[in-house]
């Protein structure tokens, strides 16, 4: 089959043919000629052609009505668009679904003299529930994926609220063709106020059921009853549940530990770690390795669970968003699984989780210079069940994510932005209304950013701070990249020679420790005493990477 050679416009035509909509009503004109050309050549597709866009945006009024689905209305460039308004905002108020595609220059043409090109981007973003601008390009993997997920979640809601644009910016030549190779469709389903039906949650369970199920949870408040829920959800045998500290989810069948997990997985192993189905819930996930592992799994599908943010695309492969409380959405799904054991996918997991755990308690820095992992090492063997653990941004949380949660405790983190900006404030602020110990774990540019806060000591005494000094960003010399930069110490870790002093100065019982004999007694002091309240550990930036890599060697 004929069509552009232009893959912006084939993906959108593929996209309206995967979801049945087949009437096209054309304005004549020369930027959408790649449109004609590709629409024209495919039989499926049902064209009308109409001079006037404005008598041609009613005249697409009126078939949407007539056959209740979606139409098309396709125009030039310039005040061709502007005319398809007074249809679309009848179409607006009356839930009519209209698809305005409209042609337009690249946006770098935009008001720099060129004919018939306007603003056309917002010309109906009042009276539209969806606007996206496509560009003509190379492809990439990058533009087809924002592309494809743009106007998937465009189609989505076109079907059920009304009418949306998609604008398309087209350079020249216009009118050159190709043969159809492959097709650029890909489906979202995203279902506000999704009610786990009977059925719905059946057809769920049909499709998962035999296949690798991972279940990947992000930041989450405690939540008794979605535990409980996850943990019958785990104990089917295909099911593995991963979570983070910052999940407040604790299961002895969970693997809580990505990163350490992932360090196990190599090129010859990972399909089989790789899930076939992945459920997700919860905010933002620390492990970046995480996130690229999943990019590269080829998921049978994707659904996301929650209120908030239900189009958003981590893993590039999201299908189905459920807009629902995740505690409903797995004891619904409980009682229709049947908990055969068909493929131990659960094992192969926890597996490497057991086999690390055997060696964690071996690994001894092989140094006698204090760094960054004796601290955390130290931290998770006594710290104080029940406790409530805060972490500041960058090597701090990523490092706690290398040790088991301690049962009984919370973990919070400023994980919505991952900024270094406010750690200190939010965590006394947390305090401030709290009567159980908080404790900060906090790296010194995050701690010296934000020591306003140390003013506010008093309303929140039960709080306890741990500032690990590595002086400078120490993030910086962990990250592939910065780390062998050259401009590393001045523009990335930005190394200094500062101390927490400033601690004192408002009032803090303030502890300095260099030494990794002294760091047992330091921390029970802070932990147990009432004689510190605020530990600075200096530890030795040079070595701290090495232990960090010899750990990891260590536990593969
Ligand atoms: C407001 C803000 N500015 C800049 C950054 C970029 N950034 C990320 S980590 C980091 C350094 C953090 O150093 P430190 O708090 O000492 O923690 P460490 O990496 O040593 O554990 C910076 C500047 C950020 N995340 N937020």
């Amino acid at each position: 089959m004929i069509c552009s050679d232009k893959w912006v416009v084939q993906l959108v035509v593929d996209q309206c043919k995967a979801r049945n909509i087949s009437h096209w009503v054309f304005s004549p004109g020369s930027r959408n000629a790649p449109f004609a050309i590709t629409v024209d050549s495919d039989p499926y597709f049902h064209t009308t052609v109409i001079h006037d866009e404005r008598s041609a945006a009613f005249f697409a009024l009126g078939m949407a009505e007539r056959l209740n689905q979606p139409v098309v209305l396709c125009c030039t460039s310039g005040s061709a668009p502007a005319n398809y308004l007074p249809a679309i905002t009848e179409a607006y108020y009356r839930n009519i679904p209209l698809l305005v595609v409209s042609a337009d220059r690249p946006q770098a043409w935009t008001d720099q003299g060129d004919g018939q090109t306007i603003r056309q981007l917002n010309l109906f973003k009042d009276f539209t529930h969806s606007v996206v601008h496509l560009e003509d390009g190379p492809l990439s993997d990058q533009t087809l994926w924002q592309h494809q997920r743009e106007t998937a979640i465009l189609f989505d809601k076109l079907q059920h609220y009304g009418p949306a644009h998609i604008n398309v910016g087209l350079s020249e030549p216009l009118y050159q063709t190709a043969s159809k190779e492959r097709t650029f469709e890909r489906n979202i389903t995203i279902l506000q106020n999704f009610s786990p039906s009977k059925e719905a949650i059946h057809t769920i369970a049909k499709e998962i059921e035999g296949k690798k199920v991972m279940v990947l949870c992000g930041q989450l408040s405690e939540d008794l009853a979605l535990l409980q829920a996850l943990e019958l959800f785990a104990s089917n045998s295909n099911v593995v549940v991963l979570t983070e500290n910052t999940s407040n989810l604790w299961c002895e069948r969970f693997n809580a530990c990505i990163d350490r997990s992932l360090n196990r997985i190599n090129k010859t192993n990972e399909e089989d770690f790789m899930p076939e189905v992945l459920i997700s819930l919860g905010g933002a996930v620390v492990s970046k390795r995480i996130k690229s592992f999943l990019r590269k799994s080829k998921l049978h599908m994707h659904i996301r669970l929650g209120i908030s943010f239900p189009a958003m695309d981590t893993y590039q492969q999201l299908s189905h968003s459920l807009v629902c409380e995740p505690a409903s959405f797995f004891q619904a799904l409980n009682e229709q699984l049947s908990n055969k054991a068909t493929v131990n996918y659960f094992g192969k997991w926890k597996q490497l989780d057991y086999e690390i755990k055997d060696r964690m308690p071996s690994f001894l820095p092989e140094t006698d210079l204090l760094t960054d992992f004796h601290v955390y090492q130290s931290f998770f063997e006594l710290v104080p069940e029940g406790s409530t653990i805060h972490m500041a941004n960058s090597s701090v949380i990523r490092y706690c994510q290398l040790f088991d949660p301690i049962k009984g405790c919370q973990y919070f983190a400023n994980r919505g932005t991952s900024g270094i900006d406010g750690s200190t404030s939010t965590a006394l602020g947390y305090a401030s209304k709290d009567q159980g110990l908080n404790i900060l774990l906090t790296g010194d540019v995050s701690f010296l950013y934000d020591s306003n806060a140390l003013r506010l000591r008093d309303l929140a005494p039960n709080m306890k701070i741990i500032l690990i000094n590595n002086q400078g960003g120490g993030i910086f010399r962990i990250i592939d990249g910065s780390k062998d930069a050259e401009q590393r110490n001045r523009f990335f870790e930005a190394s200094h020679e500062l101390k927490g002093t400033i601690a004192q100065e408002y009032g803090w019982k303030y502890r300095q420790c260099h030494a990794v004999g002294d760091l047992e007694d330091a921390m029970n002091a802070l932990l147990y005493t009432e004689n510190v309240n605020c530990l600075e550990i200096r530890t030795d930036s040079n070595q701290s990477p090495h232990t960090l890599k010899d750990f990891f060697t260590f536990v593969r």
